[in-house]
């Protein structure tokens, strides 16, 4: 067992007060020997399947079962019994299959966020319902000229989306770049946050915690607590960070070592940026060169101040809170230079396209009509499957000014089509920015533009903050 180090004897006190809150049990629990909290165990990796002549075939069974978080024994939410799931290596042209077996106790579906495929039939369809005990076969067809980048999968059953993210499904997708960039290794960091109680089980959100944004107490990189990762100086690594949280921002920080980030999202930047930091909204992925400097260092999301609950019962500041994700000791003989990275070929540029329609979209929190419950809308409504909310021209260059009224922040996400933004804070964007979550900060608004290419078909645009999602703020769009 690790020796209890300050923070990990601070992590005890924080689990022991939600122990206290769940009842006397849980502080029991905390104070018993050998059950305390285990960090800074040797870095994992979900098990990599890759695709091969163009094809790549999954099995993905969603069930709870028991797993081992931060040394203690408890009950997830899996896909195939670990958390996060399986990573899928797949290349521009592939046919990705996945086949769900439904193991849990309610409706589910699959998500493949990110990914530029249809929205139709078998493919990324989050309107299907895929019952308990029953099977689904996806088939995604990705583009010959889909963008490379890091991806992902997640459940999208409305009205659960939140409760089976939290609980532990969801996995990395990575589409290979065609001209690979010299490295020394990659790494997937699939970031997550969970709460257990004091008997290893996912506690119940209180409808204010639904309505502020649910964040877990553990803040997890590939299911671990604070693991342990070993380099050599001067190596380069690729580190694939997906933000995997309901409601957390993750404001990164690697201080002491080089960081350049390739692009967010599907967005790849002509050069590599030299950054400090790296923000990412829940849903947002990030592709990040490290070029490592001796010593230790610890990767560490920072508060980020997401608005405030203003108007809601007992309102008050609504922020991600910091934690340590991973500890990096660079120790040894310098590596050889990896080489310098080939120029990137320069991502596709809206600003001086002719925009063929332009809309607004209001992003809004207020009391509902007689429920004393805050009711999460856009232009007005909250989510209705039997509803298209917004018709787009298939082949159209639309301009979408998203306005948010309220006092939180709100990420959102198109499917399927990503997004360059335009505007944000104000201020007109000097370079070609594409992503396909993209913050709205409180009371203000950003401006985006969306080509509509390739695909036609029903699907949705939401907030990411998924109890957001789960309380309405969902539209549906069909291009056609
Ligand atoms: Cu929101």
């Amino acid at each position: 067992m690790q020796p209890i180090s300050r923070r990990n004897a601070l992590l005890l006190g924080g689990i022991g007060a939600v122990g206290v809150l769940a009842g006397g049990a849980g502080l029991t629990w905390a104070l018993t020997p050998g059950s305390s909290t285990v960090t800074g165990l040797e870095f994992v990796e979900p098990e990599p399947l890759r695709s091969v002549n163009g094809r790549l075939q999954v099995r993905l069974s969603a069930a709870e079962r028991p797993v081992q978080i931060a040394g203690r024994q408890a009950r997830a939410l899996t896909y195939n019994g670990g958390l996060p799931g399986p990573t899928l290596f797949v290349r521009p042209g592939d046919r990705l299959n996945v086949t769900l077996d439904n193991g849990l106790r309610a409706a589910t579906n699959l998500h493949v966020h990110g990914l530029h495929v249809s929205p139709q039939g078998n493919s990324d369809n989050v309107l299907l319902a895929i019952d308990p005990g029953t099977s689904f076969d996806y088939e995604y067809r990705l583009p010959d000229n889909h963008p490379p980048g890091v991806y992902w999968y997640h459940p999208h059953h409305h009205g659960s989306v939140a409760d089976q993210l939290f609980g532990g499904l969801y996995g990395a997708i990575v589409v290979e770049d065609p001209d690979l960039i010299p490295i020394s290794r990659e790494r997937i960091l699939v970031v997550s946050d969970i709460s257990l109680d004091s008997s290893g089980r996912v506690p119940a959100t209180s409808p204010m915690d639904r309505m502020v944004g649910r964040e877990g107490n553990l803040v997890l990189v590939n299911g671990q607590l604070t693991p342990h990762l070993t380099a050599r100086p001067a190596e380069r690594e690729r580190w694939r960070i997906v933000n995997a949280c309901v409601s957390r921002y993750l404001r990164l920080r690697l201080d002491g070592q080089q960081l350049q980030l390739l692009g967010i999202d599907s967005g790849r930047f002509s050069s590599p940026q030299d950054v400090d930091e790296v923000l990412l909204a829940p849903g947002n992925r990030a592709d990040l060169l490290v070029t490592t400097a001796p010593g230790t260092t610890v990767l560490r999301t920072l508060p980020v101040d997401r608005g405030t609950t203003a108007g809601m019962m007992g309102g008050g500041q609504a922020s991600s809170t910091g934690a340590d994700l991973v500890t990096l000791d660079v120790s040894g003989d310098p590596a050889a230079s990896p080489g310098p990275i080939p120029a990137q070929p320069a991502p596709r540029d809206l600003r001086t396209a002719t925009v063929t329609a332009r809309r607004e979209l209001t992003f809004a929190m207020g009391m509902g009509m007689g429920t004393g419950m805050m009711s999460f809308t856009i232009d007005g409504k909250s989510f209705d499957p039997a509803r298209v909310d917004t018709t787009v021209r298939a082949g159209a260059i639309e301009e979408w000014t998203l306005t948010n009224t309220s006092p939180m922040d709100h990420p959102i996400h198109l499917h399927v089509w990503p997004m360059q933004i335009i505007e944000q804070g104000g201020r007109t964007v000097d370079a070609a920015v594409w992503q396909d979550v993209v913050n709205v900060p409180a009371r203000d608004s950003v401006r985006v533009r969306i080509p509509f290419d390739d695909f036609t078909g029903k699907t949705v645009y939401h907030c990411h903050i998924l109890d957001h999602e789960d309380e309405g703020m969902m539209g549906i769009i069909e291009a056609r």
